[in-house]
């Protein structure tokens, strides 16, 4: 088994753990005690570590993780979804007693993370943590995990991603079947029905998924870009569009043609165009 030196970020957090190694970012959701579990304070510490990473011109790949216990892997989870001894009414509660679904931000932001992420699920993802991985890029997961939703026997629901990117991804039935019967799902079934990209033994999770960040950073970082905003064009409407559009507005922007509009403005001449291509 390789043992790669990640190097723990500056930020001081308490409910996970930012590391890099590579050019890769590794973040851990550190509550193995509740099958890490996600409260208000674990969700907004992993929208700031998104962050740093998605800011952090270094970093190429994202890996999201969940801490492992120790105690067998029947009993590692990637993520258990909302913490439930903290739900309230209208949403999870933290230390300011305002009830949150703060997890839906983070699904955003994974989305339009313009960096390839790679859920790596060394165990359970089960309820809001099964809709995490499906929101990453890749999903890379050892032959322990188990795969499943349970919000219609815990009184709740995602009918945003956790229902359609799921249809997307295994089709109606059996998307409806995931939800409608909260049934948990092996490794390789999940494999079988696309949801996970490969399955691995236990103690070569992180050695495969580190493989598969380094394969991902010899290629071009604008094209991985462009295309993973393509991908989420396709199923996210708008916001997908405004996504790709942003992607293009960028590439444009270090373009001559756009300089010379910006650059007659601050010179305050009329802007010279006609020097330019029509492409067909
Ligand atoms: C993961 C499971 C299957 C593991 O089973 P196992 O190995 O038998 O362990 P347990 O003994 O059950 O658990 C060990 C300890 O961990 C605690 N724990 C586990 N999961 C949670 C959790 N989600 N919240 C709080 N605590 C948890 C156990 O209580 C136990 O601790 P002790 O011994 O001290 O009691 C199994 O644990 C399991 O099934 N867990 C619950 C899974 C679940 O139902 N999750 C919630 C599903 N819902 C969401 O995630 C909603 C997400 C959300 O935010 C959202 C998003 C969009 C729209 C709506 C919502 C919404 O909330 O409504």
């Amino acid at each position: 088994m390789t043992t790669f030196n990640w190097v723990a970020g500056t930020r001081n957090y308490e409910d996970i753990k930012y590391e890099v190694y590579d050019h890769i970012a590794k973040i851990t959701i550190n509550r193995p005690e509740v099958r890490n579990a996600f409260r208000p304070k674990t969700v907004s510490e992993l929208i700031d570590a998104f962050s740093v990473a998605r800011d952090d011109t270094e970093v190429g790949v994202i890996i999201l993780t969940g801490q492992n216990h120790g105690k067998g892997q029947d009993k590692e989870a990637f993520c258990s979804g909302g913490d439930q001894k903290v739900r309230g009414n209208g949403g999870y509660v933290g230390e300011d007693h305002i009830p949150r679904l703060n997890v839906l931000d983070l699904q955003h932001l994974i989305r339009i993370t313009p960096k390839p992420v790679i859920a790596m699920v060394n165990g359970f993802a089960i309820g809001g943590g099964h809709v995490l991985h499906l929101v990453c890029d890749l999903s890379i997961a050892s032959e322990n995990a188990r795969f499943g939703q349970t919000g219609p026997r815990v009184g709740s629901f995602d009918g945003g991603y956790g229902a359609g990117l799921l249809a997307a991804m295994v089709g109606q039935k059996k998307a409806r079947e995931i939800w409608f019967l909260c049934r948990q799902y092996t490794a390789k079934e999940a494999l079988d029905m696309g949801m996970v990209n490969t399955v691995v033994p236990f103690d070569q999770l992180e050695e495969e998924t580190v493989k598969w960040a380094q394969e991902i950073l010899c290629l071009s970082p604008m094209a991985l870009r462009m295309l993973k905003a393509s991908f989420n064009a396709a199923t996210d409407g708008l916001a997908g569009l405004q996504q790709f559009a942003g992607d293009a507005t960028l590439l444009y922007y270090t373009s001559d043609e756009a300089k010379e509009g910006r650059d007659a403005f601050v010179q305050k001449r009329k802007p010279d165009f006609d020097q330019f291509p029509k492409f067909p």
